[in-house]
């Protein structure tokens, strides 16, 4: 199973599900049962019944419960533990919150047979020799007890860079969630592109969701494809992907970037900008020059666009962004000079902190908690703030720096946690940022940083993957990227934190026919399938 629970004890006698089996629930988990039985239903074929909690007879019986205190739980605060006995009597799944009851049945799909993760049954014509997903399945017997490591465990999608429809989000999150990953981080906003609907600024997508064309090859190249991307999700889209993630227990954090990767939005809008240029929305990767102005109205403005978003995202967690905003117009501009000065600060460097309490403070006066890239905490981060560590050279220090503060802190150094790093130098991998962030390299990585003073431990809430997607185009590709170092990185989330590559290994080999079953692009741990190597653009000259 990935990622490995906390403990697993094998026992004489397990149970058979089959044609007719019934899912008994609690009020609590009614909702966590009928999303098993459809899953099951869909694999099978089968009838799958959904009933009460006295509803079944025991063999091939899942019953799923909530308790206050379900007696075997591990230790731990974690409403998302949960207890999994599979015996004569049939399967059963206790946890203290329906969080916890739907991880149960995530462990309990991973005990099934790979097959029964397909979206339809696999019934070949008769002496065809495919098996038949419809016969019954035996579970093996067992004692679970599990819950997860961290809070926070995180999958980063950047949706700005290249647009992905909702439906590939929709199945990162089935994929994500199987993984027993709770948050999903979508990058909405950049330079390159403006993702969605905003009410009151409606150029935001008119303009700012559209680029001209992207670069061909690496950027260094200095080459563009010719060819126009783009495309944003309306309130419906992000509102349904909301509402599937929270059927799934996975929270959705989305990040308007601010106040620099802001050009898409300055292109909208030019009177957001320094200059009163009008630019065109960025057509090549990296970090553009044009950052927003920070007049009141613009701050307004920023306001006023995570006020509409906040609406349709329930979630506590409102990220601003904040990474690697130059401060070059700052410094050229009369207004942003004169502003330092009255606020009393040293230069406009001291500006984005500034600006950054402002936003948060409007967040917080509506209940939300902000989070910002490494940055945001240079000159002081809003208070209350969480600080999610990107950068690799300085992790250990900003994260005890931030902790030390009183922030809580997520760990995604871009050293382990960045999927947009190839797999490894082999001129086979297909073109990407550099390289390279092997599995093992995921799998290795320990998110509470070493030298963090003792008692500050409860500040590392979590730990999150990235993935960029300046040179990931596809859903195809993305899922090639993604996997399997998700599956490395959910252990490193959610497992206890003693971890082994090589027993590992052999766990993520068996896992692969999971991701077979459900169609997953992942990348073999031999390297690129002929297929996968180069899928896209030409590949630059020259080393990564
Ligand atoms: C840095 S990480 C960035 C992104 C890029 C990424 C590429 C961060 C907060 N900023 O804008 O896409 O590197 O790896």
């Amino acid at each position: 199973m990935i990622p490995r629970p906390s403990s697993v004890r094998g026992t004489a006698e397990g149970t058979t599900l089959s044609d007719g089996m019934v899912v008994a629930s609690d009020e609590a988990s009614a909702d966590v049962a009928s999303l098993l039985a459809e899953e099951l239903q869909a694999a099978t074929g089968w009838r799958v019944a959904l009933g009460g909690p006295g509803a079944g007879s025991s063999h091939g019986t899942v019953r799923l419960a909530v308790r206050p205190d379900p007696s075997g739980v591990p230790d731990g605060p974690s409403l998302e533990s949960y207890r999994l006995r599979v015996s004569a009597s049939g399967v059963e799944i206790e946890a203290p919150s329906p969080a916890g009851v739907f991880y149960g049945t995530r462990t309990l799909r991973e005990l099934l047979p790979a097959e029964l993760l397909r979206s339809a049954p696999t019934i070949g014509p008769p002496g065809a020799g495919a098996r038949s997903a419809v016969a019954p399945v035996d579970v093996p017997g067992v004692e679970i007890e599990d819950g997860p490591r961290f809070a926070w465990r995180g999958i980063h999608l950047d949706v700005a860079r290249h647009f992905f429809q909702k439906r590939f989000v929709l199945r990162l999150i089935d994929l994500a969630s199987l993984h027993k990953l709770n948050m999903l981080h979508l990058h909405l906003t950049d330079d390159q592109g403006w993702r969605f609907q905003v009410d009151r600024y409606p150029l935001l997508t008119e303009v700012g969701a559209w680029r001209r064309e992207s670069p061909a090859g690496h950027y260094r190249e200095g080459r563009g494809d010719g060819t126009p991307h783009g495309g944003f999700y309306t309130k419906a889209d992000l509102a349904e992907i909301v509402a599937y993630a929270a059927r799934r227990f996975v929270t959705v954090v989305p990040e308007v970037d601010m106040p620099g990767h802001m050009l898409a939005a300055i292109a909208a809008y030019p009177q957001l900008g320094n200059t009163g240029r009008q630019f065109e929305v960025y057509t090549s990767w990296g970090i553009s020059d044009h950052v927003l102005n920070l007049e009141e109205r613009t701050v307004r403005f920023c306001t006023d666009v995570l006020d509409e978003l906040a609406e349709i995202c329930p979630g506590p967690y409102i990220h601003i962004g904040g990474d690697e905003c130059p401060v070059t117009e700052w410094e050229a501009s009369a207004a942003a000079r004169d502003l330092a000065k009255s606020l009393g600060l040293p230069g406009p460097q001291r500006l984005q902190s500034w600006f950054s309490r402002q936003v948060a403070g409007a967040l917080s006066a509506k209940g939300r908690v902000t989070v910002g890239w490494t940055e945001i905490l240079e000159g002081g981060a809003p208070p209350g703030a969480v600080v999610m560590v990107w950068r690799g050279d300085d992790a250990r220090e900003v994260a005890i720096k931030a902790a030390e503060a009183g922030h809580d802190v997520i760990m995604s150094p871009e050293t382990w946690t960045y999927f947009d790093l190839s797999y490894s130098d082999s001129p086979a991998e297909p073109l990407a940022i550099r390289a390279g962030i092997s599995v093992a390299d995921v799998y290795g990585f320990e998110p509470v940083p070493a030298g963090l003073p003792p008692g500050l431990e409860g500040h590392v809430i979590g730990t999150q993957c990235q993935l960029w997607t300046e040179y990931v185009p596809t859903p195809e590709h993305a899922e090639y990227m993604y996997f399997p170092r998700v599956c490395a990185f959910s252990e490193v989330a959610w497992s206890p934190r003693d971890r082994r590559w090589d027993e590992f290994e052999p766990r993520l080999e068996a896992h692969m026919a999971r991701l077979d079953a459900l169609g997953v692009n992942y990348r073999p741990l031999a390297g690129p399938t002929p297929g996968q190597a180069r899928t896209w653009s030409t590949r630059m000259g020259g080393p990564l």
